[in-house]
């Protein structure tokens, strides 16, 4: 299969081997390792891209060329060459996607990008300076976007982050039932109905043009920024599939939610999970050294609530889709998305002891880095 994929790019040398990666929770990944006349060797990821839950991919790939190279060419201006960006490779025919129809007679979407060699990633941190380095990897990304032309990009996957409707969703399907699992996550339902009334709170804020809609990459996941091994520093965003037009709440919110939980999403020793006020504020620094003199007090004033609402909209997601029978996230066994509903549920309940000192740190870390930019202005 991979082979016959291979087949349509014109990539230099021999392929040595390929393997599958086993990170990401929705498109399938593998890693070939090319060798060229000379002996040196080159890497390539190959992406199956999941069409269940991307179902129009030329129009992902689209917002994934045009974002790359507006980055690029941002980078540039900067005069920026310690970070990188995504770099897609083109088949034979100069297109960013192609297809092989399999045995059941469906096509199966595939890209190429290359490798980011000397990079690392990680999938949970415990570690300030990584933490520091993802929040600003994430802050510049959407800094050098800030311009980009919104009516460029298509919406891959509709509502993503419409945290209500997600809700109605999964209050509609509990109603179906259709696995019989309701009864079983009974208590984690009533949970999430006793907050109901959080999670509109960005939406309304978005639909009534409170806060601005920007360029935003919507799975800022510490495992989606790859890390420069020598010195510590971010060296790309990755994972773009997500790019779309949102609020800057969700992906601030998110990356705090994945890069400050103390475990993993699948760790299922509640004990380990909870939120690093320490890591909070390395995230929280890192972001804002990038992103303060863009962003409008609205926003500021619902950063330590997006955290709130978008832990539990995960926790929504991996519910809703344990209730329908696991067909979004991929799982290892049967009870994953559960396990990783009540892991969600128990950094909600942490979450919520710690808003109001969250709150009073954002402000004030958003001051500082706001009056430093205002004085440079000035000079
Ligand atoms: C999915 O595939 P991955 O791990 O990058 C999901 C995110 C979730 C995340 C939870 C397109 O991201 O929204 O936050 O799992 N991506 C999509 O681990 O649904
Ligand atoms: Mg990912």
């Amino acid at each position: 299969m991979i082979e016959e994929i291979l087949e349509k790019y014109n990539i230099e040398g021999k392929l040595v081997n390929y393997t599958q990666n086993n990170s990401g929770n929705i498109n399938k990944t593998y890693v070939a390792t090319f060798q060229k006349e000379d002996g040196t060797t080159k890497k390539y990821l190959i992406q199956k891209i999941n069409t269940k839950v991307f179902t129009e991919p030329y129009k992902l790939m689209k917002n994934i060329e045009g974002v790359t190279k507006y980055l690029k060419k941002e980078m540039i201006n900067e005069k920026d060459n310690n970070h990188k960006v995504l770099e897609v490779v083109k088949t034979k025919d100069n297109k960013s996607l192609c297809y092989i129809t399999n045995a059941s007679d469906t096509r199966e979407y595939y890209r190429i990008y290359e490798y980011i060699e000397n990079a690392i990633s990680y999938d949970s941190s415990v570690d300030k300076d990584i933490v520091y380095n993802t929040g600003k990897a994430f802050g510049n990304f959407q800094k050098l976007l800030r311009d980009y032309p919104m009516n460029k990009l298509e919406e891959t996957i509709k509502d993503f982050h419409n945290t209500p409707e997600r809700y109605k969703k999964l209050m509609y399907d509990i109603k179906v039932d259709s696995e019989g699992r309701v009864e079983e996550a009974a208590r984690e339902i009533v949970f999430i109905i006793k907050r109901e009334e959080y999670l509109s709170l960005i939406m309304e804020d978005l639909n009534s043009k409170r806060i601005p809609l920007r360029v935003t990459h919507n799975d800022t996941k510490v495992n989606n920024v790859m890390m420069n091994k020598d010195t510590g520093d971010f060296l790309a965003v990755i994972d773009l599939d997500t790019v779309m037009p949102g609020s800057m709440l969700f992906d601030y919110g998110d990356g705090i939610r994945s890069t400050a939980s103390t475990a993993s999403e699948d760790e299922t020793d509640l004990n380990k999970v909870s939120l690093d006020l320490e890591l909070f504020k390395a995230y929280t620094d890192g972001y804002l050294s990038e992103m303060a003199p863009y962003l409008t007090y609205e926003e500021v004033s619902l950063m330590a609530e997006s955290i709130l609402i978008i832990t539990l909209e995960l926790a929504i997601r991996f519910l809703n889709d344990y209730i329908n029978g696991d067909t979004y996230f991929k799982t290892n066994y049967e009870k994953h998305n559960l396990d990783r509903t009540r892991n969600q549920i128990h950094l909600v309940k942490d979450i919520e002891t710690k808003l109001q000192y969250m709150d009073d740190y954002i402000m004030k870390k958003y001051k500082v880095y706001h009056d430093k930019e205002k004085k440079k202005e000035r000079i």
